[in-house]
């Protein structure tokens, strides 16, 4: 009779913690979403507004690594750059001699590109559809940087530049 009261009493507290196990599982499990947004894959290598994450970007973003046109024996300078989805040259710098240089783009993804370069004598791909490659041939005699940026994504970054050196 007088134990009834003490043996009710934790029953229900036990009860009562079952039932906010699952309220801790819900809020445990909107918390890790939280996290999981507010991490690096939403923000990026800076790491959101206050990280202390990457503060400069790694070198090779700096300074991508430039590559050499390969001298024929017919005297021309060739290299193939590819054009991507992700909206990049690669190589994104190509170096050369004054002389005659032969840029062949190949398209390897899906979205259409347009390379133009920026050369006295201006010169360009006109549009690559995906999956499809366009040559230029350029006569440049002056040493200096010349852009090739792609006229369809040039504000989203996407430029090359030819150096002649
Ligand atoms: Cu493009």
């Amino acid at each position: 009779m007088t134990s009834t009261p003490r043996e009710t009493s934790p029953r229900l507290t036990a009860s009562s913690r079952l039932r906010a196990i699952p309220r801790l599982l819900t809020a445990s499990g909107a918390l890790a979403v939280t996290f999981a947004l507010s991490g690096c894959a939403l923000w990026g290598l800076e790491g959101g507004p206050d990280a202390q994450g990457a503060a400069t970007p790694p070198a090779a973003v700096t300074a991508p690594p430039a590559v050499a046109a390969v001298l024929g024996a017919d005297g021309v300078q060739r290299i193939e750059i590819t054009v991507d989805d992700e909206l990049r040259l690669t190589p994104q710098v190509v170096t050369a001699r004054p002389g005659r240089i032969e840029l062949t783009f190949r398209n390897v993804g899906l979205t259409p590109h347009d390379i133009a370069l920026r050369i006295p004598a201006g010169a360009g791909t006109g549009n690559i559809n995906g999956s499809a490659s366009d040559t230029v041939t350029v006569e440049i005699s002056e040493p200096g940087a010349y852009p090739m940026p792609c006229l369809y994504h040039g504000t989203s970054g996407m430029r090359g530049t030819l150096q002649i050196r």
